[in-house]
């Protein structure tokens, strides 16, 4: 007669856990190869465990915004952004974003320097959280038509938890000639 075992057998993608959730992944980069690196760390992001999906935006060449504003003489930028379907946490998931970021040698010199590669976790679901190290949603996606923009391409109905419809907070920019 076998014996019931208190140890769960399936430590895999269908062991009950967190719920699927939609995150939003903005990437940048302005120097190196670009556009390889930007769709290389999209495939990177969907063969991370618990990663069901992925689905990358076009990708958009945008102003180099430096601190200080627009720096048409600063490399330009790819951006593009990522709906990512997950049940990794959004602390989990940031830091494997961080993680792709270094093993693409990003370095951390300088506020809004240039770099190789830039993964940002816009929104995961609703969550909002205030911690410094989870921002949730981003702080300043609201202000960057470099994120709207590549996110209306994936889903025009996208909302910005706390924000209202991206569609509506892409026209205000543009009008403000902004962002
Ligand atoms: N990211 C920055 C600073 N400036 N400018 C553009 N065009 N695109 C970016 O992704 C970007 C930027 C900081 O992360
Ligand atoms: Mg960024
Ligand atoms: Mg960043």
């Amino acid at each position: 007669m076998s014996r019931n075992l208190a140890i769960p057998l399936d430590h895999g993608n269908r062991s009950p856990g967190r719920p699927e959730a939609r995150a939003v992944v903005a990437l940048g980069a302005n120097l190196g190869e670009r556009h390889a690196t930007i769709r290389a760390a999209a495939e990177r992001i969907a063969r991370l465990p618990l990663v069901s999906d992925v689905r990358l935006s076009r990708l958009f060449d945008t102003v180099a915004l430096r601190v200080d504003g627009p720096d048409p003489d600063a490399p330009g930028y790819v951006n593009a952004v990522a709906l990512v379907t997950t049940r990794l946490a959004p602390e989990i998931l940031l830091g494997m974003l961080h993680a792709i970021e270094d093993e693409n040698g990003r370095e951390r010199r300088e506020r809004w320097g240039d770099r190789t590669l830039d993964l940002d976790l816009i929104a995961y679901g609703d969550v909002a959280s205030d911690e410094p190290r989870l921002q949730l949603p981003h702080p300043r996606a609201a202000e960057r038509l470099f994120v709207l923009d590549p996110w209306l391409d994936l889903d025009p109905d996208a909302e910005l938890p706390g924000h209202g419809r991206v569609a509506d907070l892409a026209t205000r920019l543009r009008d403000r000639g902004d962002g």
